[in-house]
């Protein structure tokens, strides 16, 4: 089934480390070799060896329309042939600007990257300039991309400051990040008691990368009220939930409004783009208009801009989008949960909009701790059963996975079914 992409594979692995040029992509945590991508098309997609699967990862979030959408590909081409990129203005990053601005009442002005790792690399340099604070606090499982403040795991012991997480980044970086549980009010307290010099507080206010965890209404409120009654800022990462959880991704579901957001995916309808914005006093500190320096050569380039544009004019103008998005998450975990319980299997589900995850476990998952305990193993062999039966999930127990506009109902049940028969090949 996979000779031809296993072939690929040694061959990338001479040449990229790992064979990849993003780590998540060798299946690491699921075993098997990676099918190496063909072509997309609407919901599929086509490995190098002509198997087709039901794409569920849609490039890890931003394909909301699924793959070959003829309205983003004919913005690409459109675009792309009056000049790839300038380097100066153009009035397409003016009017992406515009939709976001228009869209987020949390956001009075934004800024363009080429990534989210960039995007919040510079939002927490703007906090940081901001308050004249050092210190972050972010939450176990949140990742916010890969800039060396935020590579942190948990300090010994008790101790709230972070340790790096990877070889390469300097402990006294990630002396300046402390670390915190998601889900708990109290910990967040302790931050603040070790610290008083926190510039800002930074989550996923849908985590989706320790698998899919909402956080509680009331502990998004009591960060607000413990950011302003010290002083920091309150950051939203939405680069993975922004318009997939809800057309405005948790503010469209939560009343707590951030200082700052961040956001990516699908705002570049497929190109790199991640942007981050806020509060006008807190935007109108950034360079060239104030002082804190942040800049790059592709930023805001037209192409990107256009597939962003297309994507997001498409969202905007069928918002209803989000409710037939939603029954189909909804009914692909409620036919996942029965598959699991026909064998008797433990499995808790959660569904977000267009966001959905599951978890081995027999417990709800309220933080990294519970999504940690569950039982990845059996995820790995769920994951080689469904990828064989041609679904196509994310490779790993700490992620999310998404249902695109071009998914069909038969689709949803076609993945339904190999659910049964691979939960029953699991027990047997
Ligand atoms: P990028 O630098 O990968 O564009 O964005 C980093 C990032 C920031 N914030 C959130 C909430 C994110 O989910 C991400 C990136 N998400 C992962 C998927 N879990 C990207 C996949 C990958 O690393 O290959």
């Amino acid at each position: 089934m996979f000779e031809k992409s296993k072939l690929a594979f040694a061959e990338a692995s001479r040449y990229i480390p790992g064979g990849v040029d993003s780590p998540v992509r060798a299946f690491g945590s699921v075993g098997g070799t990676p099918p190496f991508i063909e072509r997309g098309e609407g919901a599929y997609l086509f490995d190098i060896d002509g198997n087709r699967y039901i794409d569920f990862v849609q490039s890890w979030g931003p394909l909301i329309f699924g793959h070959c959408d003829k309205d983003i590909e004919e913005a690409v081409i459109e675009t792309a042939k009056k000049g790839l990129s300038f380097g100066a203005p153009t009035e397409l990053e003016t009017e992406l600007a515009k939709e976001i601005v228009t869209l987020f009442d949390s956001i009075d002005k934004v800024r363009f990257v080429n990534s989210g790792t960039e995007a919040v690399m510079s939002a927490l340099r703007l906090a940081r300039g901001f308050t004249g604070k050092n210190d972050i606090v972010k939450f176990a499982g949140c990742y916010h991309g890969h800039s060396d403040s935020l590579l942190v795991q948990a300090g010994s012991g008790a101790a709230t400051f972070g340790t790096p997480s990877s070889p390469g980044v300097p402990e006294d970086l990630t002396k300046h990040t402390l670390l915190a549980t998601y889900n708990d009010l109290e910990s967040v307290k302790k931050c603040f008691q070790e610290s008083g010099d926190i510039a800002c507080v930074i989550i996923e206010p849908i985590a989706g990368n320790m698998g899919l965890v909402p956080a509680s209404e009331e502990f998004l409120e009591g960060l607000r009220e413990l950011c302003n009654e010290h002083g920091a800022l309150l950051i939203f990462d939405e680069v993975m939930s922004g318009f997939r959880a809800t057309l405005t991704g948790a503010q469209g579901i939560t009343q707590v409004k951030p200082d700052l957001v961040t956001l990516g995916k699908v705002i570049g309808g497929g190109m790199p783009v991640g942007a981050f914005g806020g509060r006008i006093d807190i935007m109108e500190r950034l360079s060239p208009e104030g002082p804190v320096y942040q800049a790059g050569t592709l930023s805001g380039n037209p192409v990107a801009m256009a597939a962003g544009l297309a994507s997001l004019r498409k969202l905007k103008h069928n918002p209803a989008i989000y409710v037939e998005l939603g029954k189909k998450a909804k009914r692909l975990m409620k036919g996942f949960k029965a598959a699991a319980d026909a064998e008797e299997i433990p499995l808790v589900t959660e569904v977000r909009g267009s966001m959905f995850g599951y978890f081995f476990s027999d417990k709800e998952v309220k933080n990294f701790d519970d999504a940690l305990s569950s039982d990845t193993e059996t995820f790995a062999k769920f994951h080689s059963g469904m990828l064989r039966r041609g679904i196509y999930l994310a490779c790993s127990a700490f992620e999310t996975g998404f249902i695109s506009t071009a998914m069909t109902d038969e689709m949803i049940e076609e993945a339904i079914i190999a659910a049964y028969e691979t939960m029953r090949e699991i027990r047997g």
